[in-house]
This record gives structure tokens, sequence and C-alpha cells, in this order.
């Protein structure tokens, strides 16, 4: 097997190569171990400082996933408390390989606790691709419940395309609609799950760029929403009031340079996430249980086990 540099990583991640919260989150993690596998260095202060700036240039990648800089902190933790080269890629391996193992985990225990919350006859809306919202349906449809699902396209990057892929492979009936159709569908759909970029403090949820508004619509409709996430999408530092950076990617995702070229008065503007407050969610389904969206904090603090002393 071809290991991947860091460079290499950085760039698919980058160019959405490779996409998804969680996928993301396991990349830098095996990019990471790699790296250290790799790295020839006199002495350990040399060994760290090129681990460093190999976590910098992974996490400077996507601004608005929280998993990634999570699950590079988790691998370079540890890196102050060794005193040889061996004894700190030893700890690197270790730890990349343990991130990366729990989060498939995470991902099988999301499915089974998420499916639990659909029921027989249910129809269900999902926006974006996102793993651990689509294991939570086909787990359902694997364990013998009668789905159907209604998925978005998702511009300007039509992952719903990847997401309909999925649900037919699976052998899920499946309705793909464009994004503007949410509120024409709504009342027949009985539940919405998507998935997380990231959670923070007073469990409001970052999401693909649409979500908040399929949240006010299925609001509007009693419809409930519930969010699959690892508990390593949980933001740490919005404990001490970071906000959540929403990456704004190219125009040219939505409108070709050839056009715009024509139209001088028109700017293009590509937010790709947004933030759905708390109370229009009704759980949020991590590896550790159900949660309300309230209970984020426990989350950032007692499952991730973050403390205010971290950040100074
Ligand atoms: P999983 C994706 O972002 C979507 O917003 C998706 O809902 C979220 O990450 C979580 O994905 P993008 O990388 O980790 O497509 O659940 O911009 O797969």
């Amino acid at each position: 097997m071809k290991l991947m540099s860091v460079p290499e990583t950085a760039e698919k991640i980058k160019s959405m190569e490779i996409r998804g919260a969680g996928r993301i989150a396991r990349a830098a993690a095996e990019a990471l171990r790699d790296h250290a596998l790799a790295t020839q260095a006199a002495s350990y202060p040399v060994f760290k400082t090129k681990m460093g700036q190999a976590a910098d240039l992974l996490v400077a990648t996507r601004p608005t996933a929280v998993s990634l800089p999570n699950a590079v902190h988790m691998v370079m933790a540890g890196l102050d408390g060794v005193k040889t080269v061996e004894e700190a890629r030893f700890g690197v391996v270790q730890r990349a390989d343990q991130f990366i193992q729990s989060s498939h985990h995470a991902v099988e225990n999301i499915a089974r606790f998420g499916a639990s919350h659909i029921r027989d006859g249910d129809t269900i809306l999902t926006h974006c691709n996102s793993e651990v919202a689509l294991g939570c349906i086909i787990e359902a449809h694997r364990s013998g419940k009668d789905i159907e699902v209604f998925a978005t396209e998702v511009r300007p990057r039509n992952q719903g395309y990847i997401t309909i892929r999925a649900l037919n492979d699976a052998g899920i009936k499946t309705n793909f609609i464009v994004d503007s159709a949410v509120r024409s569908f709504i009342n027949d759909i009985d539940l919405v799950i998507v998935g997380a970029d990231a959670v923070t403090v007073n469990g409001a949820v970052v999401n693909k760029i649409g979500t908040s508004m399929v949240a006010h619509t299925a609001k509007e409709a009693r419809v409930n929403m519930i969010v699959a996430a690892e508990t390593y999408k949980f933001a740490p530092r919005t404990i001490i009031g970071e906000f959540i950076q929403i990456e704004e990617r190219g125009p040219d995702e939505v409108l070709p340079e050839a056009v715009r070229k024509t139209l001088p008065n028109v700017t293009v503007r590509n937010p790709a996430f947004d933030v759905t407050p708390a109370e229009f969610i009704d759980l949020i389904v991590t590896e550790a249980g159900a949660i309300p969206p309230q209970m984020a904090y426990v989350i950032i603090k007692e499952h991730l086990g973050w403390d205010i002393t971290e950040f100074t």
C-alpha cells in the first residue's frame, strides 16, 4: 500500500477529493501516522517541529469541520511528555491508529442508535452526504424496516449524487429532489436526519449549506430533526467563546468564469456551511448515546475530556 504524504492528503482534503467531516479526520490521522513513520530526525525537538508543521498544514486545509483539528489534537497529544524520537514516533502511530479505529466504531454505533429512532414505514429526508446519517438510514433498512428517503441535490458540489448512489445500492426507495423543493415535500416526511461538521457548546449544529433552511421547514411542519455526529465533531474551543469559521469556497463552484466575466456587477457568494440553532434539533445521536443538543457542554467536558487549562 502506497503511503500518502502530508501535502498530498492536504491537497485532497482542500479539493474535496477526500470529504465528509469524519473521513477528513481519519485521513489527517493517517497522514500524520505515515509522516511520523517516514520522518528522519536527528533529535526529538527536530522531530516535534516536523510533526508540528505537518499538523498545521493539515488543519489549514478546511476551516469548518472541527473533526479535523480534534483528530490532529488527539494524535499530537502527548508529544511533549517524551524524550526520544522513537518514543515520539511510537506515540503518534499508536494514537493515530486508535483514533481511526474508534472513529469506525463510532460510525457503527451511531448507525445502530440512530436506526432505533426510525420507525417502520417512515419517510426520511436527508441533506448532503453524511456517512453517519446514511449509516442510520441503511441500518434501519437492514434491520427490516420499510422506509423511503428524500435526498436533496446539494448545490453547488452535488454531494446528493453520492447519497442517492449509496441509498440505491442499499436497495432503499429514494426520491431525488432539488434543494429548493424541500418545503414542497415536507408534509410527506416523518423524520429529518443530517450529519454535522461541528457542534458548538450551545448545541448549534454547523452543517452543509441549506441545513438550517431544512431545519426551519421541518420545525414549521412539526417534523422531528435528528443530527448524527461523532463526539469528535463537538467544538471544544467554543467553550471559551471561539466561533466556528464558515468556509467560503471559490465562485467557480457556482458559476463558471466565462459567465461571471459577462456580469461585472455580480458577485458570487459561496458559503459551504450554515448554522442551525439548538431549538431546531430534537436529538444529536453520538456514539456516547443520543443527547438533547443542550447537553453539548457535557460531551466536550466529560466525554472529550477538554479542560479549560488546555486553552491556556
Ligand atoms: P460525515 C460534509 O461536509 C457535510 O456537511 C456532511 O453533512 C458533513 O460533512 C458530515 O459528514 P463536506 O465535506 O462525517 O461535504 O457524517 O463539505 O460523513
